[in-house]
């Protein structure tokens, strides 16, 4: 019987504040704008990730995902395998003292605590954590930088959750990709008080996946080109500001006005993409009416490609966001705070 080498890691799941929306190359899986995201606590929400490979495994490499097998033959997750695989093989090409781990088929066993294609950046943690385990399975000497280049290569936003705390995604601008990587704008201690509640308003899959979202809205929308090349870059500065000063309002207007600049865009979109719905839009006024009765921003929402809120706030502010937000939506359709729908995290 062969060794089995074997080698296991965490990813946290980060919410953007600035949407990444767009491919300038689908196939490398390069943005249109850099964006910028808060990691939630790997307490509440996060993908475990076991990687193992032996010379006594089927030959097909495998994936399985919450208990179930996952297929593995997609570009995205070969060429996570491909770059994972061609680092590994370089080492053992250089040192013939090492096991040959890059010729043995793999075995990915992936559990996330949170429902997967619900909204909530399952394939940001999801391949954060695949491309992180093997990488500590061939010990690779990678940075997170380095990391996320291929973890962005699986899918775009998980290039995000190789960093802990306040992460920025750098468009970059070569044609190979080599630019496009993650950078921590803060570590989470730096702004230790942002919190986040979660309102689960449905854990369905999404209607439209992103990827083909991002494709039509870049081919039809008119909004869309003003978002990427001006509003987008003003906002990455405020923003990374924002956070720099722990200065909230900003970082909450910000957040509020890119969400509804990305939705707006998707709205624009031919034919029109809805991700919110009418639990997402009470929300939202919910969230005006904690702002106007505090007489400033003391929480923030954002939406990605589905129809849950997560709305970012201080601890500080606890009572005021959180305690109201549950009292106000337990009694509207399609939100039961019974079914414990609102998750309450720890951002960063
Ligand atoms: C984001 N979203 O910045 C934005 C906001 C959704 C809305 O990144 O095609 O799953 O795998 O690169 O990363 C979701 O898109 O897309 C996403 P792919 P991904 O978080």
């Amino acid at each position: 019987m062969s060794e089995i080498h074997r080698a296991s890691t965490t990813a946290p799941v980060n919410i953007a504040v600035i949407k990444y929306w767009g491919k300038r190359d689908p196939k490398l899986n390069l943005p249109t704008n850099s964006s910028l995201s808060v990691t939630l606590s790997q307490s509440d929400l996060r993908t475990h990730t076991t990687a193992s490979c032996s010379a006594s495994y089927p030959p097909q490499d495998s994936l399985l995902l919450n208990g179930s097998s996952q297929d593995v033959s997609g570009a995205r997750t070969q060429a996570c395998f491909r770059e994972l695989r061609a680092l590994r093989k370089k080492m053992e090409d250089e040192d013939g003292s090492l096991p040959k781990l890059s010729s043995m088929p793999l075995k990915i066993v992936s559990e996330n605590n949170f429902p997967t294609a619900a909204g909530l950046a399952s394939s940001a943690a999801g391949f954060a954590a695949l491309v992180r385990a093997i990488a500590n399975l061939y010990e690779l000497p990678a940075s997170p930088t380095d990391l996320s280049r291929i973890a962005r290569q699986g899918s775009g936003s998980a290039c995000r959750s190789l960093f802990g705390g306040y992460v920025g995604w750098e468009q970059g601008s070569k044609e190979d990709g080599s630019d496009s990587v993650a950078f921590q704008v803060a570590p989470a201690e730096h702004w230790p008080g942002m919190r986040a509640i979660i309102l689960v308003v449905s854990a369905a899959k999404k209607g439209v996946s992103s990827t083909t979202g991002m494709q039509t809205t870049v081919a039809t929308s008119s909004l869309f080109p003003a978002r990427a090349s001006e509003t987008v870059p003003r906002r990455m500065k405020e923003m990374q500001k924002a956070i720099q000063e722990k200065d909230f309002e900003t970082f909450g207007k910000v957040t509020m006005m890119d969400s509804n600049s990305f939705h707006a865009t998707c709205l624009d979109t031919y034919p029109p993409i809805f991700y919110l719905n009418d639990v997402s839009r009470a929300a939202i006024k919910t969230v005006e009416s904690i702002n106007t009765a505090a007489g400033k921003i003391i929480a923030a929402y954002t939406f990605d490609a589905g129809p849950n809120a997560v709305v970012y706030y201080l601890e500080e502010n606890e009572k005021e966001v959180a305690g109201l937000f549950k009292a106000a939506l337990e009694d509207k359709d399609g939100w039961s705070g019974k079914r414990g729908d609102a998750v309450q995290v720890n951002a960063v």
